[in-house]
């Protein structure tokens, strides 16, 4: 019976005009698509977590690849979820264009259009492309700083974008000067929580113990646009104040050119005593080390077991 069942499949595969898609991305029409509704973020921070997972956000060029979209989501319970699509007009007002310079269709069947309003309107200086339930999933512009889900298209033409393939890592880590890292920025997570967020992973909370590495990660942040976000990674001094060690047990590196600083120059981190035990890169300080609340909630890095 079983052998039945697999010939089956193995048919209904073979004679499919479905794309093959990688878990956890769906077919959906001539697409591969990742409905990302763990996650409510931003704009930049949902491109950096299709980027992680081998794609992009979905690009809706066409009426038909439109429907299918808004179909699915009706069809298979996503109704109520709202999402990023790939689309901007961050460069030129007015000017819609996707990640890879393709432009975006305007006008029927795709924006929300109303006797007293027509999408996009840059209502509030709004630069980035949203579905959402309110406006029935047509097309709205919004603030690029709104939270949505992200919407990922599986990555079949890499060329189009100028962002470090995650080549040897998992999804979603991305390789980073010979290191596999997860930038979790769905998670706003105290210390110890962001370390199981990570375990989840087959991760840890990710050190840093080479320069080079903290470079790697500032300069991703950068690319990524998402140098406004603070992660937590694997360092504390809970067992022994001012003893600062990793997961691991091995010690942290101290000073410069690892820890910044607080308030002023003369503040170097770790400067917070017994109130202050974990270890965390400061998008208000650079990115540098610092020593923080482990109650502060952050994004967890995460770094692959085993490396
Ligand atoms: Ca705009
Ligand atoms: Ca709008
Ligand atoms: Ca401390």
């Amino acid at each position: 019976m079983w052998q039945t069942v697999i010939t089956l499949c193995l048919l209904a595969n073979l004679s499919g005009v479905r794309a093959t898609c990688t878990y956890p991305y769906v077919a959906v029409g001539e697409k591969c698509l990742f409905f990302a509704t763990m996650a409510d973020i931003q704009y930049s921070e949902a491109r950096q977590m299709c980027h992680s997972m081998g794609g992009e956000l979905a690009a809706v060029l066409t009426a038909t690849q439109f429907k299918d979209i808004v179909y699915y989501i009706y069809d298979y319970g996503y109704s109520g979820q709202h999402f990023w699509l790939d689309g901007t007009d961050s460069a030129v007002e007015g000017q819609w264009q996707t990640s890879a310079g393709l432009p975006l269709p305007m006008g029927t069947p795709f924006w929300a259009t109303t006797y007293g309003n027509i999408e996009p309107n840059n209502k509030e200086n709004e630069d980035c492309l949203e579905i959402h339930p309110a406006r029935n999933y047509y097309m709205n512009d919004i603030t690029c700083d709104a939270i949505n889900s992200p919407l990922c298209e599986e990555d079949v033409v890499s060329s189009s974008r100028n962002v470090t393939a995650p080549t040897s890592c998992p999804r979603p880590y991305v390789e980073l000067a010979g290191l596999c890292l997860a930038f979790i920025t769905w998670a706003d997570q105290g210390w110890a929580e962001a370390r199981q967020t990570c375990h989840g992973l087959s991760g840890e909370l990710a050190a840093l113990t080479d320069i080079e590495q903290l470079r790697a990660v500032y300069l991703y942040l950068h690319q990524e646009s998402i140098a406004f976000d603070s992660f937590w990674l694997g360092g504390s001094d809970i067992e022994q104040e001012g003893s600062w060690k990793w997961t691991d047990g091995e010690p942290v590196i101290m000073g410069t050119p690892f820890w910044g600083f607080k308030e002023n120059i003369n503040s170097q981190q770790p400067q917070g005593g017994t109130a202050e035990n974990c270890l965390y890169l400061d998008a208000q300080a650079g990115h540098y080390f610092s020593d923080g609340d482990c109650e502060l909630l952050l994004n967890p890095l995460c770094m692959l077991e085993g490396q």
